[in-house]
């Protein structure tokens, strides 16, 4: 039973939820083609000093809106790193919660086809713990093959507020710079230290290195503590001090907005999503056009194109600007 409006209650014209026009572009394919006619936004790199944009991918925000998940996925299929090598590594970072562990799984979803849980995402109700507690290297395995996509994912412990809980942003520095090696125990009192000789390499490859590092963040959480906002300041500037560049992934976009969860086509009209989106970036300093939104799989296992369309598009941009950076070394 909704509530009935007082009779001297003047009618106030709720607020369009959905923008006329979508703020960015994607080609979701032949069901909505009023959506893909406008121009793409440029990307603008976020350390353009660093980031040699190759020619044959500028302007990469442009082309990438466009394509249709095909021709997004063949990129990501046939993506292949600079040289020396053997897979580029993206390090994601962010409040327990956001998604991270999501976002591989559904990273793997989205490539292969079919739910491959790999990355445990915390199912519990308590979010407020983080669920990851070793540092592991996450690989897509090819379809039909033994061998492994040459992009790796590692999706650090939460950071959560207080000194003594979640990540040390001491230890992900190290993980940065390659010095910290797979099956590492995060210890939210004490940072690996260079006589653990298990864990600690004191001589990491390019491979160990971390090429890309990646914010993500809830577009449906409550304002991040000062605490875990003064942990993510320092492991960006650390990534910015080591040269690597920096991204971010807006998850829950679904939970965020009505119309987003009724269909993710509504991602670039929702008036509210632009709104977090440009929060998110005055709150990390990355540019808006270096935020890429996506509904990660949590409660679906079969595939959607949509939401592979944005998960797709945010890998793509994530494995250029890793790849572009290697080139830098
Ligand atoms: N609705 C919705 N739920 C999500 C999304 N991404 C993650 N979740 C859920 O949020 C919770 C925390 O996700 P998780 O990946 O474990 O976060 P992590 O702590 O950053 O690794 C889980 O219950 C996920 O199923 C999303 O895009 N939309
Ligand atoms: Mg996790």
């Amino acid at each position: 039973m909704g509530q009935s409006k007082s009779k001297h209650e003047p009618e106030v014209p709720r607020e369009a939820p959905l923008l006329e026009k979508p703020w960015r572009t994607a080609n979701w394919g032949k069901d909505n083609p009023s959506l893909n006619r406008s121009e793409g936004h440029h990307l603008t790199p976020i350390y353009s000093s660093i980031l040699r944009p190759k020619s044959i991918r500028a302007p990469i925000r442009g082309r990438a809106n466009r394509k249709s998940k095909q021709d997004l996925l063949r990129a990501v299929k046939e993506f292949r790193p600079t040289d020396d090598v053997s897979h580029v590594r993206v390090l994601l970072y962010g409040p327990v919660g956001a998604g991270k562990s999501s976002f591989v799984n559904s990273v793997g979803i989205a490539i292969r086809g079919r739910g491959v849980i790999d990355a445990a995402a915390n199912a519990s109700t308590d979010s407020t713990k983080s669920f990851t507690l070793k540092y592991k290297t996450h690989h897509i395995r090819k379809e039909g093959h033994k061998e492994y996509y040459p992009f790796v994912f590692n999706d650090v412990m939460g950071l959560e507020s207080g000194e003594d809980i979640g990540a040390r942003a001491e230890d992900i520095k190290l993980a940065m710079m390659g010095h910290m090696r797979d099956g590492y125990t995060f210890n939210p009192i004490s940072t690996l230290s260079e006589s653990n000789t298990q864990f600690y390499n004191p001589t990491p490859s390019a491979d160990d290195k971390v090429h890309l590092l990646v914010c993500m963040l809830s577009a449906n959480a409550p304002d991040i503590k000062p605490s875990v906002l003064q942990k993510m300041k320092e492991i960006r500037e650390t990534a910015r001090d080591l040269g690597i560049p920096q991204v971010a992934v807006a998850t829950h976009i679904d939970a965020m907005c009505e119309e987003v969860q009724k269909d993710v086509k509504n991602v670039f009209r929702s008036k509210y999503l632009k709104q977090k989106m440009e929060i998110f970036s005055a709150t990390v300093g990355i540019p808006v056009n270096c935020i890429f939104p996506v509904k990660n799989y949590s409660v679906t296992v079969d595939n959607e194109e949509d939401m592979d369309i944005l998960i797709l598009t945010a890998l793509k941009h994530m494995l250029n600007f890793a790849d572009d950076y290697l080139d830098t070394l």
